[in-house]
């Protein structure tokens, strides 16, 4: 397959498959960042100035600087080849908006948990959802700082299934994005041919 992609350029006529994917994990793991960095329309966000009254309750931990939380969800677009378009959704990270997930969840075809390696118990919430939901993920530890542990590790540490990817990724870089969501299609594409081989 070929994921060759076309720079910010508009919808080819060509786009046949649209999938939706969602990008869930904790508060301030970089999901707004990740659907920025690899949209090309202008994505739609609804961060909003965190208030006063958001202090203390939206915490985001040893995270400095970050002065925006997103409310409702990112929104993006991404063409992967002439014929493959994901339409990218990610959600709000703070419990009480979690109630959002079951609507952005329904029509999507898989995820992408993004996880902080120094707060991996944030993102435990997103993928205990996944599970329950028997939807196909996959992992992407976003790199804040060098990583204290191996791959392996944290695939112990979040108890992922073998089958689940678990991979690295800068949210804010637009190839290391990009490379996380192939990872995420080729997944889906191999969950799909297994299923049809079964008989
Ligand atoms: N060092 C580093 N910082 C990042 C990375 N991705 C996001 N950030 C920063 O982390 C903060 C939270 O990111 P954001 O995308 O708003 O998190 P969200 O709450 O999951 O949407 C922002 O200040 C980002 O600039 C990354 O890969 N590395
Ligand atoms: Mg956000």
């Amino acid at each position: 397959m070929d994921f060759a992609t076309s720079d910010r350029a508009p919808l080819r006529d060509t786009a046949a498959d649209g999938l939706k994917i969602v990008i869930v994990g904790g508060f301030a793991v970089g999901k707004t960042t990740m659907v920025r960095s690899v949209s090309e329309i202008r994505p739609l966000s609804t961060e909003e100035a965190m208030t006063q009254a958001g202090v203390g309750i939206d915490e985001a931990g040893n995270v400095g600087g970050k002065s925006t939380t997103t409310v409702a969800f990112d929104f993006g677009r991404i063409t992967l080849d002439e014929r493959l378009v994901l339409y990218l959704f990610g959600a709000p990270g703070q419990e009480r908006f979690w109630f959002v997930w079951d609507q952005l969840f329904s029509g999507s075809l898989g995820a992408v948990v993004l996880v902080d390696s120094r707060r991996l118990a944030d993102s435990w919430y997103a993928i205990d959802r996944l599970e329950h939901r028997g939807a196909p993920f996959i992992v992407a530890r976003n790199k804040f700082g060098e990583p204290a542990h191996s791959l392996a590790q944290v695939r112990d540490a979040l108890d992922l299934s073998p089958d689940v990817p678990l991979v690295d990724c800068d949210a804010r870089d637009r190839e290391s994005s990009k490379a996380v969501l192939v990872g995420l299609v080729e997944h889906l594409y191999a969950l799909s041919s297994a299923r049809e081989a079964t008989p």
